[in-house]
């Protein structure tokens, strides 16, 4: 009988959204899975717990393996890629959320840009044949303008996350093209789930909407409604992340769904799907959602209750004002395509409360 190893990945920022989800989907393909988890005060392995295997309730019982490491620490990073081996690297760790950057920009930078280069490095000078996947994103194009984009389209960074980011793309195609690295970037337009981060604006509205039916806020406070995004599921794209690291030559690709909505359009739809139907009125910072029509009684609520108000303390110093994608070389390659659209994604994260 042929004892085949099995592939080993090693997945920086485990307990992130997409970390959990890839880590779920290498599992089903029988990867041996290494992850890198952050000390923190409190306990920060919510989004992996399912994965223990044991009732001792410790990590180290885990169908993963956790390693303690951080992107701006390369004696960490050596450590970890010497203990697994790894087959491929998945690089998601960053500080990834992009109004956070403006006010932790050098560590946004250490995280997001160096972080990369520090494993590249150590994937140079060890003259493995590791595969590396960067978490790049659609945030690199800027949105200035209404137009599709796609891996042609012009690199325009309007946020520190958004320049650490593009340091990385730029580095992934040197390494590959200097050193001959299987290394790709995935530019994945925004993602969402269950497991969103509570304070990405999808993740907000949904558990907004459960506070106020609960009545224990009265209204959201949001930040600019006009903003327009491409809204895919996470768990859709994680698949393209591992699909990219199985062909023949190293390329980066674009994932999207192609469609983009609203800030504004975003609550208008998530409210609807639970029975509250808003109108939007007046302009800039004193623009107000409310209701119109209530398909369900909630108690304590009633027509003209404004349930979402504009506060700029959620606006940017820069904004990206409009995205949209284009995966048709993902989809002609290696047949990429989304499963779930915009309302499949709210209804997935009205329903199925995982709370992080
Ligand atoms: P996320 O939920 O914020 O997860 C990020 C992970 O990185 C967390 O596990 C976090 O650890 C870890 N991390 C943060 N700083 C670190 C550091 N200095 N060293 C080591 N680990 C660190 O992000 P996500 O939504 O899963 O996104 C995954 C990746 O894709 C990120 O690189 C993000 O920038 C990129 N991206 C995301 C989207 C999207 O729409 N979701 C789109 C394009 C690109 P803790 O759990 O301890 O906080
Ligand atoms: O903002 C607007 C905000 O923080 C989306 C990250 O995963 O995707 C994500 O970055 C839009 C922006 O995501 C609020 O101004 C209005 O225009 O959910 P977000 P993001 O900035 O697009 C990209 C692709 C990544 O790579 C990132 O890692 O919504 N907005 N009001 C608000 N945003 C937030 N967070 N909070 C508000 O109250």
């Amino acid at each position: 009988m042929i004892n085949k190893k099995k592939k080993v990945a090693l997945i920086t920022g485990v307990n992130g959204q997409d970390g959990s989800y890839l880590a779920e989907l290498l599992l089903e393909k029988d990867y041996e899975v290494h992850g890198t988890k952050r000390r923190s005060s409190v306990i920060s392995t919510n989004r992996i717990n399912h994965l223990k295997t044991s009732k001792t309730g410790t990590e180290l019982d885990s169908k993963i393996v956790l390693h303690h490491a951080d992107l701006t620490d390369s004696s960490s990073l050596n450590r970890i890629v010497a203990q697994s081996q790894p087959d491929e690297i998945y690089n998601l760790a960053a500080q990834s959320h992009v109004a956070v950057s403006f006010e932790e920009p050098e560590y946004t930078a250490n995280t997001d840009a160096l972080g990369c280069l520090r494993l590249l490095e150590i994937i140079r000078s060890s003259k493995k044949p590791i595969k590396f996947y960067q978490a790049s994103t659609s945030e690199l194009f800027g949105g200035e303008n209404k137009e599709i984009l796609d891996e042609n389209s012009l690199i325009n960074p309007r946020s520190p996350y958004a320049a650490a980011k593009a340091y990385a793309f730029y580095l992934v195609k040197q390494y590959r093209e200097a050193y001959g690295i299987y290394a790709v970037n995935g530019i994945l337009f925004n993602h969402e789930s269950p497991r969103r981060g509570a304070n990405f604006v999808s993740q907000k509205i949904i558990r907004g909407i459960k506070q106020i039916i609960d009545r224990k806020i009265d209204y959201l406070l949001l930040g600019n409604l006009d903003a327009e995004r491409d809204w895919g599921h996470a768990k859709d794209y994680v698949l393209a992340m591992w699909q990219m690291l199985q062909l023949k030559t190293p390329d980066d690709f674009v994932i999207s769904t192609g469609e983009s909505t609203s800030v504004r359009e975003f609550c208008l739809k998530a409210f609807n799907a639970v029975g509250i139907e808003l109108e939007f009125s007046g302009n800039g910072t004193e623009e107000v959602g409310k209701v119109i029509s209530l398909a369900t009684n909630y108690e304590g609520l009633k027509i003209d209750d404004s349930l979402i108000r504009v506060d700029k303390r959620f606006f940017r110093p820069l904004e990206v004002n409009f995205l949209k994608g284009s995966s048709a070389k993902a989809n002609k390659i290696f047949n990429w395509k989304p499963h779930n659209n915009l309302d499949d994604l709210i209804k997935d994260m009205l329903n199925n409360e995982e709370i992080y």
